[in-house]
């Protein structure tokens, strides 16, 4: 059986990416809400609605799990989603154990969509992991939308993602969490344009260790040696998805397609 993954877009492609470095063998079905894309600018009742939808096509390919690759969804719907579905529904981590490892001040920065920065969802994640830490929380309204589109580079991203990390650069902050997953796409120019005074945590890694806990409790893992299968599906522009996913993972290891959620 599969592991469903989703996201409001490519961002979950990220997370997708990490889980497969860690769960080879595990065939994954992969939702992109792309026509209804971004989720980071609706209210909660409609995250919710879609999230249903996408929740309810997962459930008729028979999933065995499913990771929500979102930090949108996971900070404004997910405790309610959990007890809707017959199967394990993990929500995104918050990066926070990692961060703090590798903080030598104990000032962490978050960048993230509106939303999730609304919710204080990494703030109240730290404070109940470590009082001790110090949280800077930085929205970046812009970033998802452009990285959805396809911009990676070029000064149509980096004008805002300057904006962004320079009041943060200002701050005692020494690490960084990617409190969205379209982020990491552009890790490469969030490390340029903070000339290296910040380290970079991908909360996807925490997430995959702790998809892997699940499977293996609840004796879930796929035992087959050969390589797993990745199915993409989006609900438009499936080429730019593919041509996206293609910046992470080989072309030739996953297939692309076009569903209808409602
Ligand atoms: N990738 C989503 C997240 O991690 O929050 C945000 C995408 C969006 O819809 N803005």
């Amino acid at each position: 059986l599969p592991i469903g993954i989703f996201d409001s877009g490519v961002g979950g492609l990220t997370v997708v990416n990490k889980l497969r470095m860690l769960l080879p063998h595990e065939n994954i079905i992969y939702v992109g809400d792309t026509k209804r894309n971004p989720y980071g600018s609706r209210t909660a009742a409609e995250i919710l609605s879609y999230t249903r939808d996408i929740l309810r096509f997962m459930s008729a390919q028979s999933v065995k799990l499913v990771a929500i690759g979102c930090n949108t969804v996971t900070a404004t719907v997910y405790p309610q989603l959990m007890q809707e579905v017959p199967y394990p529904l993990i929500g995104m981590s918050k990066g926070i154990k990692t961060a703090q490892k590798i903080s030598a001040g104990g000032t962490i920065a978050v960048f993230a969509t509106e939303l999730t920065i609304a919710n204080h969802s990494h703030k109240k994640a730290a404070a109940a992991w470590d009082p001790g830490l110090k949280i800077i929380e930085q929205p970046c309204p812009e970033l998802a939308g452009l990285i959805e589109r396809g911009y990676l580079q070029g000064t149509k991203i980096m004008a805002p993602l300057q904006k962004y990390l320079a009041p943060v650069l200002q701050t005692q902050a020494d690490t960084a969490i990617f409190g969205c997953t379209h982020f990491p796409f552009i890790q490469p120019l969030f490390e340029m344009l903070s000339q290296d005074r910040l380290a970079f945590v991908d909360p996807a890694h925490e997430m995959a260790l702790e998809v892997l806990e699940v499977l293996k409790k609840a004796d879930l893992l796929n035992r087959n040696s050969h390589s797993g299968t990745l199915q993409l599906c989006f609900t438009d522009a499936t080429e730019r998805g593919g041509m996206l996913a293609a910046q992470l993972i080989p072309k030739h290891e996953f297939s692309v397609q076009k569903i209808r959620l409602t």
